[in-house]
């Protein structure tokens, strides 16, 4: 056997040493744009992220309802692959499709339609508020609203009466602003309104829009959008069922797809991406590896940006079941420097992803530095509003459910796949878990980029790139790690 001769590390056991801060990279003039996919020098990188991070192709974090946030906000979700292709298509087109929460009034929905009726329509069209007149058009009288909240946190039938679910109608603030269809930005000036109608020249009623609705359909500086002004989403695949799968994740608008796998230095991820690569125009990363001989077998094979990490992830047991794996701050390194080895020889730039094992946000900025191009997280996500888990009571506050894909509950066996005509799971590689519930992405999000900006700050760097360059690292001791902390003070809130 060859044995290594570096110690498997992990990114709590390395700080950063600031560089010179100067005006150039203070917080608002960080560019944390980032490379997705390969490009050759001189030339610019036709597909990338407005911030450096990505969520985990997961059934616990990855949903449309998760992507559209994240995209939002500049980064990018992996729609999970760990379900019927029909099912992932349709989250990648509901994401395409987004619009914010605008009411239909032409939905045919009455009082006694019932809550399966509210949600058809709510995939037809993506709207998630509806409107409900008494004859289900537009000109009847406006009975109520429902809104994708109310049926989501539902547990009852979907034969329940929409009834039982409508805001009233006079609990709203409604008033004949004149404000047409064509005006739609007049709202601005009636904000303080918490509901406005919008009609046409004959005063015909077609939509309501919401404050709240209004709110969060403000542009956010960062927001990923595509060449047809949408929202970007990527898609997980597996190396079994491409053949079908790809086809209609690229019919329903996905972006970018990845080869979702425990272990990717396999042949089937090779003969994966080269199906795709000869049918169809569509970006696609693979992985995971830790090494660079896996790295350079998936970049031979057409990998467009490549994935690292093995046994890292919080959920993840591969280690303890299987003694595979690698620290996943050893693992970043020396693909990285694979990566940088060979763009130096061919010209061609391979954007790396950190999958897995981040904890603080610092984790995020260290990975970075040490050459990753964006960060993928589960754990990260899983405790928002978002996620498609169930959110529950826990003592004074709220945890969210979060599973492993490698756990009994997701049943993904694609992902632990070893060839062969096995079709099921042999034995576990990941856990369910809780996290602590942390409320609405966006409000978390920003936290961390400004803790990211301010990191990178101090290292000196107004860029993803020149972090990778000029970053200066160090190993800490255990005891440092103390040093680090709170330390020899009785903090204020605590019960002593
Ligand atoms: P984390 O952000 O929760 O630490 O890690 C998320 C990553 O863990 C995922 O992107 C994926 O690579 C990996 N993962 C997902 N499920 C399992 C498992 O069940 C797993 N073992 O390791």
């Amino acid at each position: 056997a060859y044995i290594y001769n570096d110690v498997s590390r992990t990114f709590s056991e390395y700080l950063l040493i600031p560089n010179l801060t100067t005006e150039k990279c203070t917080p608002n003039n960080i560019d944390l744009s980032t490379n997705l996919a390969k490009f050759k020098k001189g030339d610019d990188c036709n597909l990338k992220l407005n911030i450096p991070i990505v969520s985990a192709i997961m059934q616990s974090v990855s949903s449309d309802t998760l992507a559209i946030a994240l995209a939002r906000c500049g980064g990018l979700s992996f729609i999970y692959g760990s379900q019927s292709i029909e099912n992932q298509a349709e989250m990648v087109k509901k994401v395409k499709k987004y619009k914010s929460g605008f009411v239909v009034s032409d939905s045919n929905l009455t009082i006694d339609s019932t809550l399966k009726d509210v949600i058809d329509l709510k995939s037809r069209t993506g709207h998630s508020t509806i409107a409900i007149t008494d004859d289900g058009t537009s000109s009847g009288k406006l009975l109520g609203i429902v809104t994708t909240r109310d049926y989501r946190i539902s547990r009852d039938p979907l034969d329940r009466k929409v009834k039982d679910f409508m805001t009233p109608f006079s609990k709203l603030v409604v008033g004949n602003l004149g404000i047409s269809l064509s005006e739609a930005n007049d709202i601005i000036w009636a904000h303080k309104l918490n509901c406005l109608p919008i009609v046409d020249a004959d005063q015909k009623l077609h939509y309501f829009v919401f404050r709240k609705d209004y709110d969060d359909h403000k542009q956010n500086p960062y927001e990923l959008l595509d060449n047809n002004k949408r929202l970007m989403v990527g898609a997980g695949i597996n190396t079994r069922d491409y053949e079908e799968r790809v086809p209609a994740l690229v019919e329903a608008g996905a972006d970018v797809l990845c080869i979702d796998s425990s272990d990717g230095f396999s042949v089937w991820q090779k003969n994966t991406l080269e199906f795709i690569k000869s049918k169809y125009d569509i970006k696609v990363g693979a992985g995971n590896v830790v090494d660079k001989e896996g790295f350079l077998y998936l970049v031979e094979a057409g990998a467009d940006f490549v994935k690292i990490g093995i046994g890292g992830g919080s959920i993840c047991i591969t280690r303890e079941q299987k003694g595979i794996g690698r620290g996943q701050a050893s693992a970043v390194i020396e693909v990285a420097k694979a990566r940088d080895e060979y763009f130096e020889k061919t010209g061609v730039y391979i954007p790396l992803c950190s999958d897995g094992g981040i904890v603080h946000d610092y984790h995020i900025v260290l990975a970075l530095a040490m050459g990753a191009d964006f960060v993928m997280m589960g754990r990260y996500f899983a405790r928002f509003d978002e996620s498609p888990t169930k959110k529950v009571k826990s003592g004074n506050g709220y945890v969210k459910e979060y599973w492993g894909e490698g756990s009994n509950r997701a049943r993904n066996w694609q992902r632990y796949d070893h060839g062969g005509d096995s079709s099921n799971m042999k034995f576990e590689e990941g856990v369910e878990s809780y996290v602590p519930y942390a409320g609405k992405l966006s409000d978390n999000l920003e936290i961390t980029l400004n803790k990211i900006k301010a990191t990178m700050s101090s290292c000196g760097a107004a860029s993803i790139s020149e972090l990778q360059e000029t970053a200066r690292l160090t190993l800490v001791s255990s005891t440092s790690i103390i040093e680090g902390g709170a330390h020899d003070v009785i903090l204020k809130d605590k019960d002593y």
